[in-house]
Formats: C-alpha cells, structure tokens, sequence
C-alpha cells in the first residue's frame, strides 16, 4: 500500500500539526490547492485525553474512536476531507494503533466527553478492557522485541493486535475514515506492532471511497513510524513491504550536510547508497513533530537559512515521498499549540505576505519552500543529471531539461557559468523572488543556446539556493 493517489502532477505531503479541521479546509482552498501540495498529514483525529495544560502530546493519548479532538468534530473533518479532495489535495490521518492512554488518576476525562479508567485499562466508549491489552512492563532495552513490542511505550496502554476484537475495532476505525473520503494512514509507533498483525489489519480494511474520486480497488496509502537508525533489533525491513517507512536517516543525515558537519559535495550520492529504503518506500523528511524537539542534527524553522537549503535540496532531488514540515512555534518541548483562554485551538492569522503571525510558523507558506514543492511538480519524472560541485560546499544539478539548482553553503561567492540543460530564455529564481504577472521579483538567469547561464550565490544573499525552472520562464 504504497501509492500516495496524489492527483495529477503533484507529489509533496504537508504535515499541519495540530491545525483546526475547518483551518485546513480553508488552507486547502486558498494555499494548498492553487500553489500544488499533494495532500496533508492530519493530527490524529480520534478522541484523546484531556491533559494538564494542554500538551500537544495529548493527542498521542486516545481514550476512544469518536472523531472528536481541539481540531474538530467529525461533521467538521468530514466537510475538511470532500472540501481537500475537491481542489485535489489528499488527506492522511496521523492513527494511533499501539496504544491508549497512559495511566491517569481515577477517572479521565476525553475530548468528546467520554470517561475511562486508563489505570485499570477500562476504556468503556471502545469498549476495551485489561484482556485487550498486553501485560504490563517497562521498555527497558530497545533491542528486545518482547518489550518493544509487548512493553508500555512511555507508560501507554499497550494493545495486544492479535486479539480479533482489537483487530475489529482498529479495522472498524480505520474504515470509517476511509468512509469520509481519506487517501490513507500515518501509522504512529509502527514498531512496537508485530508486522504480521499490522499486515492483517492493512488488508483487511476497505478500499479507498470512489465517491471521492478515488478509482475503483485503490487501497489506502500507508506510511508507517518506524524509527530505525540501522542497527535496531526490530527493523523498517519488517514494515517495508506492507508500506512506506519513516526514514529517520534521511532527516539526521541532511541536518548533519546543512549544519556543515559534512560537506554537501558528498551528496552526488544521495538515496540508497546512503544505506536509505529504496525511493518508493521512503517517507522523507527534514524533521518531524518529534525530532525538531530534540538537538542534535536535525534542522528546523530555528535555523532558517540552513533549513530552506535541506528544505530545497530535498525537493529537488530524485529521492523519496517528501513530507514538508509546518510547526507552531515553541521554547519548550512539552509546550502547548496556540490556544485561547479557553483553552481553544485558534486559528492562523496571516502577514501581507502571506505567512503566518500568530504563534503557527507555516513553513509551508515560506516562498523558498511553497516554490520549490512547485518545481518539484514540474520536474516530476525527469532525471538527475550534470551534477556540479566544488570539491566542498557549493553543488548544483539539472531535473532534465525542466529544472536546474545551484545551492551554496561555503562562506564564499558561488560565481560560475554552469549547465543549466534548461532550453535558452530568461529564468526566474523562485528562491529570491517569484513569477508575478510575468515579472520577476527576484533574480533572473539568462540561458544561452547551449544551456549555459551565469549562476551566482553571493555571500551577501539572504537565501544560500537559486532554483529555476521551465513554469517560471520568463
Ligand atoms: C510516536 N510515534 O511513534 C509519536 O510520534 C510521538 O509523538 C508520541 O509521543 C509516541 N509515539 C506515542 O504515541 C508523544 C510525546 C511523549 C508523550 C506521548 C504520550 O513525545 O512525550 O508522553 O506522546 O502523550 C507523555 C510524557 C511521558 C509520559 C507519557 C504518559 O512525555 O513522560 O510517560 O506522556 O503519561
Ligand atoms: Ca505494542
């Protein structure tokens, strides 16, 4: 299950973390729709626990399957998933099958009202009771199954997915989302979940709802979290064949090249000889709602600069399902997404420019990023080729004759005629500037004849990336 069924020549997922479900329908009619996203990634969209102070890990807490969360009700995802599918933009489901929540006081309290005694692994709205669950342990040593596998994942309720009416239930929620017209599924915590009972559940459920606009037989895109750095016990090879995988290496390894702890030249080689899945099996990112909370490599919106350069070398190259990230802003870890007194999800509000102010970061609404998921489309399908480098940190490479990058991350000028393989005219650099009306608002590069043209990245540049392609001629 590892189509994505974008719809036409589009091919980048948005993760809109925590957003509002009428928030997205509207996103998808006035942002995503017209500037080419494929489809968003949904923060889960079932009932969860109501926790102190609003952490956005609360979500990762179910207590029940009514569609009921911050984001939404179920008429409101309902009408969120048709008004997406309707300007071509799929919808996938961030869909917790691990686990439910932790323990918990006495009686807890979920989004939509419904009680449960996670302590004594009572979740009556289900209903699950403690012979749902695995016994339970503590994670101790990640390189045993048993535990990664049968232990509580940081204290979380740990369903045992042999049992059929486990699997009923998980199949039963899982249909009901493909009912409303979702293109398929973020498996959260994929690794502790044998990969037999996950094979059972994937093939069990119904195909995709063709009154969405789905071809008839077309099954659910999978992508599934398994966290694998390459030497784990339980590995993404189990999880492969069922869907696409999470590759952690891909967002570590490129926030260790864009935070020059290694020079870019050595990315000529990118993909699988990295040791990465193969392209139609990876689900690629720069960071991810976990790891953008951790230092270490991993790049985020903290960095700008540094992070629209992995951001466009991600999209540019013939590597991967590529995911872009759009985070709130955040000091700590545990903080919670913008909200109101009452504790309400607010809206995003927007600049003249378009991006946002009020506590979303909407990397997604970045013009180095909204552009380059634009070139992405325009150069689907084409080859890598003409790869230049300058021994160190400055690299560029053709998309066929559709699409040229030049990215520079020396401390020095990029100043070099190159092969752009783009046909003769005037180019617009969707990384300065745009195509608006037929003019550019940011540089341009003249190709002669014979495809070359004078590249430059000057140190004085706000942007360490020049892109141009044959939908932004001028
Ligand atoms: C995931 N993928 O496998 C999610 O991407 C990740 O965000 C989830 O953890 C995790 N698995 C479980 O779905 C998040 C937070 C945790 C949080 C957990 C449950 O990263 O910090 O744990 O959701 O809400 C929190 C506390 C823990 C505590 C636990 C149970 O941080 O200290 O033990 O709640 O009370
Ligand atoms: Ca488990």
């Amino acid at each position: 299950q590892h189509n994505p069924h974008w719809w036409g020549n589009r091919n980048t997922i948005v993760h809109l973390f925590e957003w509002k479900w009428t928030d997205i329908a509207d996103e998808c009619e006035r942002f995503l729709g017209p500037r080419g996203y494929a489809g968003v990634q949904v923060s889960p969209a079932n009932e969860n626990i109501i926790s102190e102070g609003r952490p956005w890990w609360e979500r990762y807490q179910p207590i029940s399957y009514k569609l009921v969360t911050r984001s939404g009700n179920e008429l409101e995802f309902a009408s969120m998933v048709k008004r997406c599918n309707d300007v071509g933009v799929r919808i996938y489901v961030d869909v917790l099958l691990n686990h439910m929540s932790a323990d918990f006081d006495g009686l807890a309290t979920g989004t939509g009202g419904s009680v449960a005694e996670p302590a004594k692994k009572s979740f009556p709205s289900v209903p699950y009771t403690a012979d749902d669950f695995h016994e339970t342990c503590e994670i101790t040593d990640w390189n045993d199954r048993f535990q990664v596998q049968q232990c509580e994942l940081v204290g979380l309720k740990d369903l045992n997915q042999s049992r059929d009416w486990v699997r009923t239930k998980l199949i039963e929620f899982l249909d009901h989302l493909i009912e409303l017209g979702v293109a398929g599924f973020r498996v959260d915590a994929a690794k502790h979940m044998a990969s037999e009972d996950l094979s059972f559940i994937y093939s069990s459920v119904r195909d995709l709802n063709i009154n969405h606009g789905f071809p008839n037989n077309a099954r659910p895109f999978i992508y599934q979290e398994v966290i694998d750095h390459g030497h784990e016990t339980v590995t993404r090879e189990e999880y492969n064949e069922l869907g696409a995988v999470t590759e952690f290496r891909f967002s570590e390894e490129i926030g260790k090249a864009f935070r020059g702890n290694n020079a870019l030249k050595w990315l000529q080689s990118w993909g699988t000889d990295w040791g990465f899945l193969s392209s139609g099996q990876a689900l690629t990112f720069v960071d991810n709602h976990d790891n953008q909370r951790d230092s270490g490599d991993v790049l985020n919106y903290k960095s700008p600069k540094q992070y629209k350069m992995a951001t466009a070398f991600h999209l540019a190259y013939p590597y991967g399902i590529s995911r872009v990230m759009s985070s709130f802003g955040f000091d700590d870890r545990d903080q919670a997404p913008p909200q109101d007194a009452q504790e309400q999800l607010i809206s995003p509000e927007f600049d003249v420019d378009g991006g946002c102010t009020n506590g979303w970061i909407c990397e997604h609404r970045w013009r180095q990023i909204y552009n380059m998921v634009e070139f992405k489309n325009t150069i689907r399908d084409t080859e890598l080729t003409n790869w230049w480098d300058n021994g160190d940190n400055q690299i560029a490479f053709c998309r066929g004759s559709k699409g040229f990058i030049a990215i520079n991350n020396n401390l020095s000028n990029l100043s070099e005629t190159l092969q752009t393989c783009l046909p003769a005219g005037e180019y617009c650099d969707v990384i300065s500037g745009s195509l608006v009306n037929g003019a550019c608002t940011g540089k341009s590069v003249s190709v002669d004849g014979n495809g070359y043209g004078y590249i430059h990245i000057g140190t004085e540049d706000f942007d360490g990336v020049l892109a141009i392609h044959t939908d932004a001629k001028l």
